[in-house]
């Protein structure tokens, strides 16, 4: 096999289209949000230029009131579904109408990190700073009108844990009723049994229809969303990326932004403590609609570990981790083997995922759980080593599944590997 290195930085270009990056040709041909964070992270390993132009594509398309949407849809493509013709979103360069969790911020922060060229970090990270931040109290405004602390997801996709068994039981709320006739694709690029179910992607359309009807006003979605999940990981990694772009945007001398965000993140810190299960030694998504846990032990309350949460919960994530590793080859399972309902090598139920290793391995080492982290991250490379930069991989043989020559895995390869 050649050096992982020159591979990573191979698959990163495979996947260029000049200012955005896919995900992987064929199955995602578009621009995805949280993927293009740790794509420019990863770039800029190699060529720092071009891991600016990537987050300000991303940026380019936020919407007037602030959101970043999940996809951008920059050429037309009939590969994968829905498109934009599903959508209907009604903008001039197509998106969808919901989001992904917000990398963005700590992105920047790891970007002016790495630069060598301070002058042209600085220009480009200042230019950042204010949609980063709008996009924030986007989401403080829209998806936590109760001002909890804690945002919702409104729509599996925005968690980007498609299909975990987080979602089975609000999602058995949401109706299928009168979704148009629609045909998959992505089941065309990859093993069905890898993949969500049917019943899943008729929820998922029934949503996108139900928002669509609504005009994506985002002052209406949350209260009219049957489905409304507050999910420690995607919490966990906006609380992180407001702390980070209040430290950056306080060294940048952008001080409104810096305290806002730094409100942002405290208050959310402390909010996450009501999401903790002393059952499963992790945080639990919380079923906004119903006011309890969710009892499902997945990655969504592990990787959690990405926000500055106290040292005695990161202490316990990692016995959480350690007692899944006895019963698995890799590291970290999607979710807990405790459960009956994981599933191997079915998508968001079981697998791991490189993208997220990395959150949990960069939250526990800050939280001083260096053993772990370097476990986590040895693992990570085994499997790249032994099944190459796939999506994600089965956790008992280490099987590739899903998509090959990824763009998020080789980007956190370089991370791992620096
Ligand atoms: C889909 C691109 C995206 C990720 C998500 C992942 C998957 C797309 O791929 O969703 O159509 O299911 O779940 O997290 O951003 O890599």
């Amino acid at each position: 096999m050649t050096d992982p290195r020159d591979h990573a930085i191979s698959v990163l270009k495979e996947n260029d289209r000049g200012t955005y990056t896919v995900p992987t040709k064929g199955l995602y041909p578009f621009q995805w949000n949280w993927d293009s964070c740790f794509t420019a992270i990863g770039q800029a390993h190699f060529d720092e230029d071009r891991a600016w132009t990537e987050m300000e594509t991303l940026f380019a398309h936020q919407w007037d009131d602030g959101m970043v949407p999940h996809i951008i849809f920059h050429v037309h493509d009939d590969g994968y579904f829905p498109g934009p013709d599903v959508w209907q979103t009604g903008r001039a360069v197509r998106t969808s109408g919901i989001t992904q969790p917000a990398v963005a911020g700590f992105a920047l922060k790891r970007l002016f990190a790495m630069s060598k060229d301070k002058a042209m970090a600085a220009r480009r990270a200042r230019a950042l700073l204010e949609p980063i931040h709008r996009w924030h109290q986007w989401f403080y405004t829209c998806r936590d009108p109760g001002a909890e602390g804690l945002v919702a997801i409104i729509h599996p996709w925005e968690a980007g844990r498609d299909n975990s068994i987080d979602w089975d039981e609000p999602f058995a709320r949401v109706p299928t009723d009168g979704i148009d006739p629609y045909v998959r694709r992505d089941t065309q690029h990859a093993d069905p049994a890898h993949r969500p179910t049917k019943e899943q992607y008729d929820r998922y359309l029934w949503l996108v229809q139900h928002f669509r009807a609504l005009g994506w006003d985002n002052n209406k979605l949350h209260d009219a969303s049957p489905f409304q999940v507050v999910d420690p990981g995607f919490n966990a990694i906006l609380i992180r990326g407001c702390a980070d772009l209040s430290e950056l945007a306080g060294e940048l001398g952008a001080h409104q932004i810096a305290a806002a965000n730094r409100d942002w993140a405290q208050k959310g810190v402390g909010a996450l403590e009501a999401l903790w299960s002393e059952k499963h030694g992790q945080y639990l998504c919380l079923d906004r609609t119903t006011g309890t846990l969710i009892d499902s032990a997945s990655i969504g309350g592990i990787m959690a570990v990405i926000a500055n949460i106290p040292a005695y919960r990161a202490a316990a994530i990692t016995r959480t981790i350690a007692s899944e590793a006895e019963r698995t080859r890799y590291v970290v399972p999607s979710h807990s083997l405790d459960d009956p309902r994981f599933d191997a090598k079915r998508y968001w139920r079981g697998p791991v995922w490189l993208v997220v290793n990395y959150l949990i391995a960069v939250g526990l080492k800050a939280a001083g759980e260096d053993a772990m982290a370097e476990k986590i991250v040895r693992s990570s490379l085994e499997l790249i080593e032994k099944s190459g930069f796939a999506e994600y991989y089965d956790p008992l043989d280490g099987e590739p599944l899903g998509g090959r020559t990824f763009t998020w895995t080789a980007a956190v390869v370089l991370e791992f590997l620096a």
